[in-house]
């Protein structure tokens, strides 16, 4: 066990879906400590340099288009094994193999619509985190 932090997003579809309350209301309840949020609009440009680890990837495109397509909230969640207990939380990638009681299982559509983002691992978290919040903003 260790205390680590994460970038948690809840994505264009689920704050259009007015799920962002719900969503943070698991977090929560899942004993994730809230030290930052903030909504905003990705651009086109910032979401493909959010994502440039999937460059390569056949869904870039459409991801990136996704992403910027409407607001997200980004939240520093933090807690005893915080990136494995968020992303158990979230689900599966593809929401329609999510379990029930996951985010993206209740409030995600499918691979692509899947509601919320979390990283994957503590050198990511750090670069996650950088990308949406200053170092002194973390509460
Ligand atoms: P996760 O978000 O579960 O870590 P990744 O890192 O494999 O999943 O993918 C990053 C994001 O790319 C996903 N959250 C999803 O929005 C999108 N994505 C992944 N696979 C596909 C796909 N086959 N088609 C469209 N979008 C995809």
């Amino acid at each position: 066990m260790a205390l680590q932090r994460t970038l948690a997003m809840v994505k264009p579809d689920a704050v259009a879906a007015g799920k962002t309350g719900a969503i943070i209301a698991m977090m929560e309840a899942a004993g994730l400590k809230i030290l930052s949020l903030r909504m905003t609009k990705l651009s086109k440009a910032q979401a493909e340099a959010f994502y440039v680890v999937h460059r390569e990837r056949g869904f870039y495109g459409e991801l990136c288009d996704f992403m910027s397509s409407g607001p997200i909230v980004a939240l520093v969640l933090e807690g005893e094994d915080a990136i494995a207990t968020w992303r158990n939380l979230m689900g599966a990638t593809d929401s329609k193999k999510a379990g029930p009681d996951t985010v993206r299982g209740r409030y995600g559509t499918d691979v692509a619509l899947n509601a919320v983002h979390g990283s994957d691992a503590a050198e990511t978290s750090t670069v996650e985190i950088s990308y949406f919040f200053p170092a002194q903003s973390l509460v």
